[in-house]
């Protein structure tokens, strides 16, 4: 490889004169921005065990109320990017955000889309676009771009969800705002997922003048049907890894457009060694325990914790203990093949 010149090399009053005019050479910079062989990512695998950041998220609680807050969230910051990095890889953002019961989060929507995972407590919802959404534990809950969303909480016990944004992609973009609006009052009818779609593969007769919709059909994934669907792939499909994409109901597409999300479920025992990807991913285990090395490092992990994968980063997941894992993948795919580029490399 052609040993490039560097700056030093470089006549000050040439390089004062570059400044001046707002220019700068390319040639010292080039590996760095075209490294050969394959990218050189900046994201370093963390684990963030729930067990740490729950007691700081109560804390929060205490300290600074919802209103103060509008979303009580702890973000997770990856180490590769220093403290106070508001993303988990080069392009999820991954948040840990408390309600606790009687609180409201003022309706808002924005350029970023999100989703949730619930992880602790019952009787909260969140409201998309005028549909109440239950959120049970491990329920994947929806909230697009552009969609209005507030939350809510009429249950007892404080309720913990995982955020995931799609921030730090608008913050690049310089397209990152949001709009704010009074609580939204919910349509009196159950939500989607429990009418028009309630059975994979079906989906309501249209007629040319009331066309599907097409884009978020469907807002809300409950766990249960997610994990007894796992289940029963794990028992028909020869043994091969057990993954799941959430998917939209009317399209096969993915169900956001730049994030995506699927269930896993490693049987007792199990080891799966999925392929390099240029995604970069964010597991978060909703039940059972195991452990996963990522680029020769060990996370191990238990219920509700959640850790981070670069891209390309070589991953061999192990589950422990008598009884399946099941996690969440959170992803960037969507995002890499629109823009033709995602790829997979065999190990
Ligand atoms: O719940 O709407 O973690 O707007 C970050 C930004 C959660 C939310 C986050 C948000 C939200």
């Amino acid at each position: 490889m052609t040993q490039l010149g560097t700056l030093e090399e470089l006549p000050q009053d040439y390089r004062d004169a570059m400044g001046r005019v707002g220019v700068a050479p390319l040639w010292p910079q080039m590996r760095n921005v075209l490294p050969h062989g394959g990218p050189a990512p900046v994201t370093r695998s963390h684990l963030w065990a729930y067990g740490d950041v729950r007691p700081l998220l109560m804390r929060a609680g205490e300290l600074t109320p919802v209103e103060k807050a509008e979303r009580r969230v702890l973000f997770l910051a990856d180490p590769g990017r220093g403290p106070g990095a508001m993303q988990a890889t080069s392009t999820l953002y991954i948040g840990l955000q408390l309600l606790m019961p009687g609180e409201t989060a003022p309706a808002h929507k924005h350029t970023p889309s999100a989703a949730r995972i619930v992880v602790e407590g019952e009787g909260a919802y969140t409201v998309v676009d005028g549909d109440k959404l239950p959120m049970h534990q491990g329920d994947l809950i929806l909230t697009p771009g552009g969609c209005w969303h507030d939350h809510g909480h009429s249950g007892k016990d404080p309720v913990i969800w995982l955020d995931a944004l799609d921030l730090p992609l608008f913050v690049y973009l310089e397209g990152s705002y949001a709009v704010e609006a009074p609580l939204q009052t919910p349509r009196n009818r159950l939500d989607p997922s429990e009418v028009e779609y309630r059975a994979a593969g079906l989906a309501p007769v249209r007629r040319r003048d009331k066309p599907a919709p097409v884009s978020y059909p469907m807002m809300r994934f409950p766990w249960a049907r997610t994990e007894a669907g796992l289940r029963r792939l794990a028992e028909h499909n020869g043994g091969e890894p057990v993954e799941l994409d959430y998917v939209n109901p009317e399209t096969g597409a993915s169900c956001l457009p730049t994030m995506g999300f699927t269930a896993m479920m490693l049987r007792p025992g199990e080891k799966a060694r999925p392929p390099l990807r240029s995604s970069s991913a964010v597991f978060h285990v909703v039940s059972g325990r195991g452990s996963s090395i990522i680029n020769g490092k060990t996370q191990t992990w238990g219920p509700k914790d959640t850790f981070s994968a670069p891209v390309f980063a070589a991953i061999e997941h192990a589950s422990s203990g008598e009884t399946p894992a099941f996690l969440v993948r959170i992803h960037d795919t969507p995002l890499q093949e629109k823009i033709g580029y995602y790829e997979e490399r065999a190990r």
